[in-house]
C-alpha cells in the first residue's frame, strides 16, 4: 500500500470538494458544476476514481449529468457532491450535502454528525456494527431515518468496493473487524424518507466487469477503449458522449451490459421520495484512531 498517494489524493478530494461548495449557486446547471470539478481534480493531479455524483434532494446517488442536461440548482435544493479522486488506483472518496442558497439544517447536521461519531469510534479492533450503532443513533435521534440499503464501503487499489460494507444501521451480524492499514470511506445517508432507495432509470455510470465476445464491432472496440482508460474504476456515460453517434453508444453500452461486461448503475431514488442527506470521508485504520485522507 502507498500511504502517501493515499493521502495526496485525499487532499486532492478536498481541495475540489471545497471548491464545488462554493460553486453551488442558484441558476448553476449541474453540467457546468460536473465538468469543472473533474478538471481541476486532473489539474491538480489527480484522477476521477468515479465521475462526480451530483445528487438533488430524493436522489441519494449515482447522478451525474450528461452532455446536453439541462438541470440547474435552485434555492432550498439539497445537492449531494460525492467526489472520487485517484493517484496510480490509490483512492480518495469523500461527499457533502450543500443547501443550495441557504444555511445547514437538522437533516444535514444528522448525517454529518453522523459521520464524526463513527469517525471518533473508528481505530483497529473496532467491529464495524459499531460504527454502524453510532451512525443509526445520530440519525435517529434527530427524527430522521437512516439509509438502509447504502453504506461505507472497503477501499482497495483500483477498487472503490473492496467487499466489506459499512451499513447506516446496527446489525448484530457485522463482525468485520478494522485492522491497521485499511482504507475505508464512511457515508452516512440520512433522509425524511422510508430509508430506502430503489433504482430508477437513467443509468448514467457504468463500470467494466469482464471481457465477453462481443459481436457488434463498435461495443468490442468501445469495451477495449473502456478497459485501457478507466480499468475498474465507474465511468460517467458523459465522458463517453461524442464517441460515435449517440444512438449506437446507447446501443453498444446497452449490449455490453447485457452481456456482463459491464456493469450499470442506475440512479439510486429514496423510495418514499424523501430528502436525502450524505456526508463521506475516507479513513485509513490505524492502531488508535485513524487518518482521514480528505479532511
Ligand atoms: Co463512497
Amino acid at each position: 500500500m502507498d500511504v502517501d498517494k493515499l493521502i495526496e489524493a485525499g487532499k486532492i478530494a478536498k481541495k475540489v470538494r471545497e471548491d464545488a461548495i462554493k460553486m453551488a449557486k442558484p441558476g448553476v446547471s449541474l453540467l457546468e458544476m460536473a465538468e469543472k470539478i473533474e478538471e481541476e481534480i486532473v489539474k491538480l493531479g489527480g484522477k476521477p476514481a468515479f465521475p462526480v455524483n451530483l445528487s438533488l434532494n430524493e436522489i441519494a446517488a449515482h447522478y451525474t449529468p450528461y452532455k446536453g442536461d439541462g438541470t440547474t440548482l435552485k434555492e432550498g435544493d439539497y445537492l449531494k457532491i460525492d467526489i472520487g479522486v485517484h493517484i496510480d488506483g490509490y483512492i480518495a472518496d469523500t461527499a457533502v450535502t450543500v443547501r443550495v442558497g441557504m444555511e445547514e439544517d437538522e437533516l444535514m447536521e444528522a448525517a454529518r454528525e453522523a459521520l464524526e461519531s463513527a469517525i471518533s469510534i473508528a481505530r483497529a479492533g473496532v467491529e464495524i456494527k459499531e460504527l454502524g450503532k453510532a451512525i443509526e443513533a445520530e440519525i435517529r435521534k434527530r427524527g430522521f431515518n437512516p439509509v438502509v440499503n447504502l453504506s461505507g464501503h472497503k477501499i482497495e487499489r483500483y477498487k472503490l468496493h473492496a467487499g466489506i460494507s459499512i451499513p447506516n444501521i446496527y446489525r448484530p451480524h457485522d463482525n468485520y473487524v478494522l485492522k491497521e492499514g485499511d482504507v475505508f470511506a464512511i457515508e452516512p445517508f440520512a433522509t425524511t424518507g422510508a430509508g430506502q432507495v430503489i433504482e430508477v432509470p437513467p443509468t448514467l455510470i457504468y463500470m467494466y466487469v469482464r471481457d465477453v465476445p462481443i459481436r457488434m464491432v463498435q461495443a468490442r472496440l468501445l469495451l477495449s477503449k473502456i478497459k485501457r482508460e478507466f480499468k475498474t474504476l465507474p465511468f460517467a456515460y458523459r465522458w463517453l458522449q461524442g464517441e460515435m453517434p449517440e444512438g449506437q453508444l446507447k446501443l453498444a453500452l446497452r449490449t455490453l451490459e447485457r452481456s456482463g461486461a459491464l456493469y450499470g448503475y442506475p440512479v439510486l431514488r429514496e423510495i418514499r421520495n424523501g430528502i436525502v442527506t450524505q456526508f463521506e470521508h475516507t479513513i485509513i485504520v490505524e492502531k488508535d484512531s485513524v487518518i482521514v485522507t480528505t479532511e
